[in-house]
């Protein structure tokens, strides 16, 4: 549920409990104290297991409006796919495809989030009602995207990403994975606050898939709590990706469990927001799972990080 945001830890009364962690997006706040599901909408011809089904934008909406319907508690939008290999589009493209979806959306019950590394984009979307930016380049591509985020109070999502879509699985060997990927969020961080982004704004995501071998994250996973130090909630997106496929031996239509298995370790671990496609059996899932933990008093597990 979403509320009209207050200062972080603000205590309502005397004695009364600090309010829980949240995300800050636009002048609403979602309350992070379970676990939130953030929709994929991909409006694109290429993406990896989606590409293509929801190019027309009457049906990019209804496709949103079902996710909302099943539980996401953000929609996010991309228009230019990100899978390894995947060639760019021009902003004027991208913005082209997104214009007509977002129009379609500005009356949606949750903050739409629109995942682009392009400022030019970035400043339309918010004009068009965007209420976040999810930039998979954690503001290496254009770091101009951080003082439009601090002027706009928009939330901001910083991923990992070694090099470009285009190269990162070109060499995915680290000396040590979780330590390059947790120094790459703290340099991503260190740009949007000196830009003058509220910390309660900022959400970061190790990049699963993103210039990391199938081995690299099942470790990114296992060892999430090392990324808790860094101050910011974290956000994961396992969904449907090669490494399950890989695993598993299954397509990318047959990976909504082993999706779910990755969510809940990563639950586990620390992650409180979770893109994913198949919003229902994730929301059920992930509820499930965090009852379990509450119910166990559990803090997130501590690990090698
Ligand atoms: N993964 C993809 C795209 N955007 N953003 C964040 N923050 N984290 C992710 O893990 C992430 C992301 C790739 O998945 P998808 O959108 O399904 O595919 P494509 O990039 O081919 O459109």
């Amino acid at each position: 549920m979403l509320t009209d945001s207050a200062p972080a830890g603000s205590a309502s009364a005397a004695g009364a409990p600090a309010e829980p962690p949240g995300w800050r997006l636009r002048g609403r706040r979602l309350p992070l104290d379970r676990p939130a599901i953030v929709g994929i909408l991909n409006v694109t011809p290429d993406s990896f297991s989606d590409g293509g089904r929801f190019l027309d934008p009457g049906r990019a909406a209804e496709r949103a409006r079902a996710m909302v319907e099943e539980g996401a508690d953000v929609v996010d939008v991309g228009a230019e796919s990100t899978r390894p290999g995947a060639a760019s589009v021009s902003a004027e493209e991208e913005w082209g495809r997104l214009a007509p979806v977002l129009a379609r959306l500005r009356d949606l019950d949750v903050p739409v989030s629109v995942d682009t590394t392009k400022r030019f984009v970035a400043e339309r979307a918010l004009a068009a009602g965007a209420a976040a930016i999810n930039d998979v380049s954690g503001l290496r591509f254009e770091p101009a995207l951080a003082e439009l985020a601090a002027r706009e109070g928009a939330g901001l999502v910083l991923m990992h990403m070694r090099g470009t879509p285009r190269t990162m699985q070109e060499d995915v060997s680290y000396g040590d994975l979780v330590g390059e990927v947790r120094e790459g969020l703290r340099s991503s961080l260190g740009v949007a606050l000196e830009a003058g982004c509220d910390p309660e704004q900022v959400v970061v995501d190790p990049g699963i898939g993103f210039g990391k071998s199938a081995e690299g994250n099942l470790e990114l996973l296992a060892r999430l709590d090392a990324f808790r130090g860094l101050g910011s909630p974290i956000l994961v997106g396992p969904s449907r990706k090669s490494f399950i496929g890989k695993l598993l031996n299954v397509d990318s239509s047959e990976r909504i469990e082993g999706t779910l298995a990755a969510c809940v370790m990563a639950l586990d671990r620390g992650a409180s927001l979770f893109r994913v496609h198949d919003v229902r059996p994730l929301r059920r899932g992930l509820d499930l799972a965090h009852a379990i933990l509450a119910a166990g008093g559990a803090r997130p597990r501590r690990g090698r990080g």
